[in-house]
């Protein structure tokens, strides 16, 4: 159970937790079109920041445009909602929810004059994957399920129906044992975990796949960028899945994963088994940026 907070912006004002409620013929509840984002906040030494606030607003809002979904506020209005949610719930580090979401009204997949809803939450979460997976690295196991055909979805759009295909693949996995999945794509390449990307490190080179078939993740863009600074040869590139067995390193990135080892895949041993020199280099990068005590201040907005 998530810990309840004072209140969640709804629609333009701060609600009480309680009463942030919607009718049961909500659409988005019965087909699955709705837009989100999951942003964090840190708690450094210099008081709170949003990490990379104004790409999860950006994301947000061409998540919406591909979907064709009219946000009724501006990004400037749902960065300034973002940090009001954080600051009247007295929060120093968070979790931040924005969900878009079309209201009730009409019925059936074809409507046109349900509202366009909007709803912040935020609320304390530790590590998504356990605090010893960030630590000691997990075991992932891949999925039979392949992630959405790009022509049956919008790559570039977090869209919550989509995460029925992500929730099929992680509980297979999960019944069977492993900590995550991982899913390929309907070609048989390695595409990303339900909720993270993917990094493999061989022979020194940091591999990620490309954008084709996985979400444009903030994280995944963020690690790219450290890696380049800390000269790690970067590529995107197609895996097949044996490319992860024979890996030095493997890492998921996410917002809510932030910068996760892999120490197994498939039942194979990843490397040494334990998270390797590059993944903690930037494990560590990415952790002292977000806490304030590295560079890239464009990248935090104190709160
Ligand atoms: N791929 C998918 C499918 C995905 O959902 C996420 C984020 C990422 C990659 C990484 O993107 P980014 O956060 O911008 O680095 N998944 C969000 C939801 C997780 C959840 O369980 O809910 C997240 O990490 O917030």
């Amino acid at each position: 159970m998530i810990s309840e907070t004072k209140s969640i912006w709804m629609d333009g004002k701060l609600t009480p937790w309680r009463e942030a409620n919607v009718h049961v013929l909500t659409h988005s509840l019965h087909y699955g079109l709705a837009v989100f984002e999951g942003i964090r906040c840190y708690a450094g030494d210099n008081g709170s920041a949003v990490f990379r606030l104004a790409e999860h607003v950006e994301r947000l809002f061409a998540s919406a445009h591909v979907s064709c979904i009219d946000i009724p506020f501006s990004p400037k209005e749902i960065e300034q909602a973002v940090c009001e949610t954080i600051t009247s719930n007295g929060l120093r580090s968070c979790y931040i929810r924005p969900l878009v979401f079309i209201g009730s009204g009409e019925m059936g997949l074809y409507v046109t004059s349900n509202p366009v809803r909007v709803a912040i939450a935020a609320w304390p979460w530790g590590t998504y994957l356990g605090e010893d997976g960030l630590t000691k690295g997990i075991r992932v196991k891949i999925s039979s399920f392949a992630r959405h055909h790009v022509n049956s979805s919008l790559t570039r759009a977090k869209i919550s129906g989509y995460y029925v295909n992500s929730q099929l693949a992680k509980r297979e996995v999960k019944k069977a044992g492993y900590d995550e999945a991982l899913l390929l794509d309907t070609d048989g390449y390695v595409a990303e975990g339900p909720g993270e990307n993917v990094f493999i490190v061989r022979r020194g080179v940091l591999k990620t796949p490309p954008l084709t078939s996985v979400l444009e993740g903030i994280t995944r863009a963020t690690i790219m960028t450290l890696a380049s600074e800390l000269r790690i040869p970067v590529e995107e590139q197609r895996l097949t899945r044996d490319d992860l067995y024979i890996a030095e390193e493997a890492f998921f990135t996410g917002t809510a994963a932030e910068v996760t080892p892999i120490r197994e895949i498939d039942d194979r041993q990843i490397g040494s088994g334990q998270p390797g020199p590059v993944t903690r280099r930037l494990q560590d990068t990415f952790f002292s940026i977000v806490k304030g005590q590295g560079g890239h201040p464009e990248w935090l907005t104190a709160v």
